[in-house]
C-alpha cells in the first residue's frame, strides 16, 4: 500500500477557476501537497502520458483535450494515498460521481471530469516521475 498519488486538475475545470475549490477539498480531506506545478502538455507529451489508453476510442479525444490548456500537476501523500484519492474523486463520468466529490463539484462530463488521479501505485510512481524531478517533490 503506497502512500503517493499523483493528480491533474485538467483544462476547462483550470479554465472555470476551480483550482483553488479542488486543493481546498484536496487539503480538507488530509492529503498533504508534497509537488505541484502549472504546466500545458504538448500533444506529444500528452499521448505519451496517456499511452495505456492508446487503442481506446477515446484516446485521440483525450490527447487533444489534455494538450489544449495549462494543467496544475500534483503529487499528493496520504495513507493508503490512491485508494483515499479515488474515492475523494469520485466516477469517471461526473453525472455518476457521488455528491460532495471533486468530480460531481467541478466536472462538466466525461471528458471534462476536472481531475487526474492514478489507479494503482505502480502508476502514481510512474505518473509522479513523468511530472517532477526529484529536486522538486519532497515527499
Ligand atoms: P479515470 O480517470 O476515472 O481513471 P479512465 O482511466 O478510464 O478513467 O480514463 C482516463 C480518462 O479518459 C478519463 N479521466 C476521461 O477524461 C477519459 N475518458 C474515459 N472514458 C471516456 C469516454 N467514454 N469518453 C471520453 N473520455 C473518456
Amino acid at each position: 500500500m503506497g502512500n503517493i498519488t499523483f493528480t491533474m486538475i485538467k483544462p476547462y475545470a483550470v479554465e472555470k477557476q476551480c483550482i483553488g475549490k479542488i486543493l481546498e477539498s484536496i487539503n480538507a480531506h488530509g492529503f498533504e501537497i508534497v509537488a505541484m506545478k502549472m504546466v500545458k502538455l504538448t500533444k506529444e507529451q500528452a499521448a505519451s502520458f496517456y499511452a495505456i489508453h492508446k487503442g481506446r476510442p477515446f484516446y485521440d479525444d483525450l490527447v487533444d483535450f489534455m494538450s489544449s490548456g495549462p494543467i496544475v500537476a500534483a503529487i499528493l501523500k496520504k495513507e493508503n494515498a490512491v485508494e483515499a484519492y479515488r474515492t475523494l474523486i469520485g466516477a469517471t463520468d461526473p453525472a455518476k460521481a457521488a455528491e460532495g466529490t471533486i468530480r460531481a463539484m467541478c466536472g462538466t462530463d466525461i471528458q471534462r471530469n476536472a481531475v487526474h488521479g492514478s489507479d494503482s501505485d505502480e502508476n502514481a510512481v510512474r505518473e509522479a516521475a513523468f511530472f517532477f524531478s526529484m529536486l522538486e517533490r519532497f515527499d
